[in-house]
């Protein structure tokens, strides 16, 4: 039997591989803004891969308030967290609700919705073309390879869309940054303003060249807005106009 457990594993993996190999849209990161992105890019038929460092849905969701295993919302988000699922209570003018079920069942609607998820794996450059200038993919690496440093080069998936869902560290416009002529230059989030940093994350998503697109906190790496800490109306707002805007993109 133990062959056959390793036969499978293998095989189905492979498969899936081989079949992503090519896809519609790479999402990089599953944090709130990754996975609410590809669970919309998704549902309008777009073969979307998310491409997850860790071994765990969520990023920034799970460590809720400095460990205190909650989350916040504005009180806007009722209807999306409702379709999710969600349960939360009205408190101080915000939604609260616990972090768990939170970054559960954003990943459930995400996978239900046709995504694919691959944890393990990091994005550690982009693929890119020039005359004109595009982003069509991404350079992989197991983030056990990259965990342990050792020198092993990498792998690719061609894509017509990359989201940089990756959070404060902006890894995917920071490398594109460095390496394409883009004249992108990173500036960094500044310090905490919710309420304007929660409106203003949503206003600046969207295209930074052909085939790159940024949502979420990497957003506000980008274009040096402030953070806002542990409300996530923003991460999904951004999350969904992104998906409208790469969908519109790419099903013109
Ligand atoms: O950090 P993260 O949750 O990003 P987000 O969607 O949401 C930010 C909020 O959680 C919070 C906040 C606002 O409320 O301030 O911090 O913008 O999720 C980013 C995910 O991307 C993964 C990382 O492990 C995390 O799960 N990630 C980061 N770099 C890479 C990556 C990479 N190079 N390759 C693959 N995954």
């Amino acid at each position: 039997m133990e062959a056959e457990i390793t036969k499978v594993i293998v095989e189905s993996a492979m498969e899936d591989w081989i079949n992503y190999g090519e896809c519609d849209v790479v999402v990089v990161g599953a944090g709130p803004s990754g996975l609410t992105s590809a669970r919309y890019l998704a549902e309008k038929g777009l073969k979307t891969l998310v491409l997850e460092r860790r071994l765990s849905f969520g990023g920034g969701i799970g460590g809720g308030g400095m460990l205190f295993h909650k989350v916040v919302f504005e009180k806007e988000l009722r209807d999306f967290l409702d379709d999710l699922g969600m349960r939360y209570k009205e408190r101080g003018g915000l939604l609260v609700g616990d972090a768990s079920e939170f970054m559960a069942k954003l990943a459930v609607k995400c996978i239900d919705a046709g995504a694919k998820i691959i944890h393990g794996v990091s994005v550690e450059d982009v693929i890119f073309r020039e005359n004109p200038l595009r982003v069509c993919g991404v350079c992989i690496q197991w983030s056990a390879v990259e965990l342990a440093n050792l020198h092993v080069d990498p792998l690719f998936i061609k894509s017509k869309a990359v989201i940089d869902a990756t959070g404060h560290d902006a890894e995917v416009l920071r490398v594109a940054s460095r390496k394409i002529p883009l004249n992108l230059e990173m500036k960094g989030e500044r310090s905490a303003y919710s309420e304007v940093a929660e409106k203003v994350i949503v206003e600046k998503t969207g295209k930074v060249v052909d085939g790159l697109y940024a949502t979420g906190m990497a957003v506000a790496s980008l274009h040096n807005l402030p953070r806002m800490g542990p409300i996530f109306g923003g991460m999904i707002l951004s999350g969904i106009k992104v998906a409208e805007i790469v969908a519109d993109d790419l099903l013109k």
